[in-house]
């Protein structure tokens, strides 16, 4: 039986009996016949306390929430698994990084940090990205983030950070965003965190798919192989698909079209078939090596470029299968740091330090007890067999004796052997002075912020300053508003300068040490992240109408639907237009249900009859947020036309049929025939793109 096959059947055992196998029973098994009206003294009679059903039912019901994470509350889940592509056994003895035949089961959990469970998907945050690994040898955990790094280097600022970028204490406003004042009063007196709130104000804050960001393990931490020898080690997730974002006004709009936009693009695509998939590397740094660096490998405000060390492949990750139940599974799945296998070791970076103690405490305080392990998407494939016993919650009948040394019970279970593969911990030599003080190492809190900065797109240069702007526009206290510019002067000075003007405070001093910080990662930026030039999974709106040219649309729908496209036809109410040639065409969705913000790109068919069927504020509204999120637009035939209501000034469009024009991600042909090859082409290329921003701005 296979780890997968063996992580199945443990579901299995725990499946609540089918439904359809008998009736309707209490949580005794006691058949149910009758659960519409309660049991009472009469017809107008009160209720009886002997109804034993309608107690239970109450009962269940209102203890049926427990408590949400108190951080990454909002979160989405699948399972999957991971396999290595060749033997990593030079640098770690991880019996799941050693054979690329065997496939180890994943549970992997996405969320975002500030908001409450309810909240919605596309708001200004980091990304948990969260993998449990369900190996031979025990489950080990890898709780990343989708960026390389966090906000606070030492874990004792965790509560402080936190309580910080929480919605305000006395109203509780506002709900899953950083753009409020106590978040910014700490961030301007806390400068660490600088690198990090660089990532914060640019687009990853902001992915367009949990299927398309990056995730990072953000320590540095451990491998070690079969003679005890330790490795440093980042571990990188890199997306098949590339990694994407939205536009913020884009994101603002989802979080009321579709609060749960990420959320059901992780769903859909997985029901869909269409199966997200990461590849693991990691950047790995010899033990003599760990001085070499100009900040300390411990800090986890800081990256290690990967011009300078390299990113590995090891292997890749696919998710394919849906949980069966949210609750039972994407609530309950309980991570921790300190969830390791025999091969991987942490450092002493004082953030993970912290976090070996947090999670454990926290899930007691979730979970009601110390036998959440016991919880199927919990549950090791590897068997437990220990001496911790009884609690809330045990679900496990033991036998036997529970202590070590033994002789009642054999001497079991006896202690694991190194053949055996007990996990044994990195022999690191420690000694100093019991002090609360920083290493030296870690002072340096504007250089990698600058880095960041330098290595950006011009486009994402101006998305972070808009960021910015947003941010500290919602600031009350102007003092916060002033010493956070001030703090992005170290950064780099036309930063300041740009946010200052937007946010009508003095810009700062220009500092002389930013002047030297040019520094660039072009890995850093998105630009360099395209992913695998396909548009698999891409969401494409067609807005049909009556007399649309049904023969050249599918010619066209068709061929990217084989490119793994998800191509819908939108009208102004469901059902069905007459296209051209007298038959009916079905259209997927009624225009107000949805909303530009909600697709990839949009296609506007020919047609003989009208070329703007729509009634026009809807339809010109489709257009214009598609066009200033920079998303490709297709127009076709008489469609080509429709576009002009837009008046695109400054861009080519096609005038002659099939010579299809592309620029700047608008995609036209006047052509009318069916053989829409070109056009076709040019738009799936536009897509691939994902988006175009140096679009010329709408005339109006
Ligand atoms: Fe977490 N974090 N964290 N964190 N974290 C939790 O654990 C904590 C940190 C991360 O989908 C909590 O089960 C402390 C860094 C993810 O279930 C809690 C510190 C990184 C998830 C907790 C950190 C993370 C959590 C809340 C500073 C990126 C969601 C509920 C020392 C590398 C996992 C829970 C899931 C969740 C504590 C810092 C990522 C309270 C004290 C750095 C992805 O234990």
């Amino acid at each position: 039986m296979t780890s997968q096959d063996r992580k199945q059947s443990q579901r299995d055992a725990y499946r609540a009996a089918d439904p359809a196998d008998g009736p309707l029973t209490t949580d005794q098994g006691v058949a149910v016949g009758h659960t519409d009206d309660s049991l009472t003294a009469g017809e107008r009679g009160p209720t009886l306390l002997e109804d034993f059903h309608f107690r239970e039912k109450i009962t269940r019901f209102d203890h049926e929430r427990i408590p949400e994470r108190v951080v990454h509350a909002r979160g989405a889940g699948a399972y999957g698994f991971f396999e290595p592509y060749a033997s990593c056994a030079e640098f770690t003895r991880a019996a799941f990084l050693q054979d690329p035949s065997v496939r180890t089961p994943v549970f992997v959990r996405f969320s975002t940090v500030q908001g409450p469970r309810g909240s919605a998907d596309t708001v200004r945050d980091v990304r948990g990205f969260a993998t449990k690994f369900y190996t031979a040898e025990g489950n080990y955990d890898l709780v990343g983030n989708n960026f390389p790094v966090f906000f606070i280097q030492d874990g004792i600022k965790f509560p402080d950070f936190v309580h910080a970028l929480k919605p305000e204490p006395h109203n509780e406003i506002p709900t899953g965003a950083s753009a409020h004042d106590t978040l910014w009063d700490f961030v301007s007196l806390q400068p660490e965190t600088l690198h990090a709130i660089m990532w914060l104000m640019s687009d990853r804050a902001i992915p367009r798919s949990y299927r398309m960001m990056q995730g990072f393990g953000v320590h540095t931490f451990r491998f070690v192989d079969a003679t005890g020898r330790g490795t440093f080690v980042k571990f990188h997730w890199k997306p098949k698909l590339g990694a994407h974002s939205l536009v913020w006004d884009e994101a603002q709009e989802c979080q009321g079209r579709d609060p749960d936009f990420n959320r059901r693009d992780l769903w859909q695509a997985i029901e869909n078939g269409e199966f997200p998939e990461w590849e693991l590397g990691v950047q790995l740094v010899a033990e003599e090596d760990e001085f070499a660096f100009p900040y300390d490998l411990l800090d986890a405000t800081k990256i290690i470029p990967e011009e300078q060390v390299p990113v590995r492949p090891i292997g890749r990750m696919v998710l394919d299968r849906n949980p069966d139940n949210f609750f039972a599974e994407t609530e309950q799945v309980a991570f921790h740091t300190a969830n390791l296998v025999p091969g991987i070791d942490f450092t002493n970076d004082p953030l993970l330090q912290a976090r070996n103690f947090s999670y454990l405490d926290t899930q007691l305080m979730r979970l009601g007890g110390p036998n959440f392990a016991q919880i199927p998407v919990n549950q090791p494939v590897a068997p437990v067999r220990s001496n911790q016993r009884d609690g809330f919650h045990q679900h496990a009948i033991h036998t036997g004796t529970s202590y070590t040394p033994n002789s009642l019970g054999g001497g079991c279970p006896a202690l694991a052997g190194a053949e055996q593969g007990a996990f044994t911990h990195l022999t690191e030599r420690v000694e100093g002075a019991k002090i609360r003080r920083r290493s030296p190492g870690f002072t340096d809190h504007h250089s990698q912020a600058a880095l960041f900065w330098h290595s950006m797109a011009d486009w994402e240069r101006r998305h972070i300053v808009d960021a910015f702007r947003f941010e500290l526009g919602k600031v009350a206290a102007r003092q916060v508003r002033r010493r956070t510019v001030a703090e992005l002067a170290h950064v780099d000075h036309a930063l300041a300068a740009a946010v200052a003007e937007g946010i009508g405070v003095p810009v700062p001093e220009r500092d002389p040490a930013a002047v030297e910080r040019k520094a660039s990662s072009p890995a850093l930026s998105l630009e360099s992240l395209r992913g695998d030039g396909s548009i698999r999974t891409r969401q494409v709106a067609v807005l049909v109408g009556e007399g649309v040219d049904a023969a050249q649309l599918d010619a066209v729908r068709v061929e990217l639907e084989e490119q793994g496209a998800v191509v819908e036809a939108l009208a102004a109410t469901d059902g069905k237009v007459t296209a051209a040639d007298g038959n009916q065409y079905t259209v997927d969705r009624a225009l107000p249900t949805v909303a530009s913000v909600l697709y990839d790109a949009v296609l506007i068919p020919g047609g003989p009859a009208r070329p703007a069927p729509w009634p026009d504020a809807a339809y010109l509204r489709f257009l214009r947020d598609a066009y200033r999120h920079g998303k490709p637009i297709g127009a076709l035939g008489s469609g080509v036309g429709a576009l002009s209501r837009l008046d695109l000034r400054g861009l080519r469009i096609a005038s002659e049929p099939g010579r299809p024009v592309s620029d700047h991600g608008v995609v036209t042909d006047t052509s009318t025939g069916p053989d829409a090859r070109e056009f076709t082409r040019a738009l799936a290329g536009a897509m691939a793109a994902h988006r175009h921003w140096s679009r010329p701005p709408l005339q109006r």
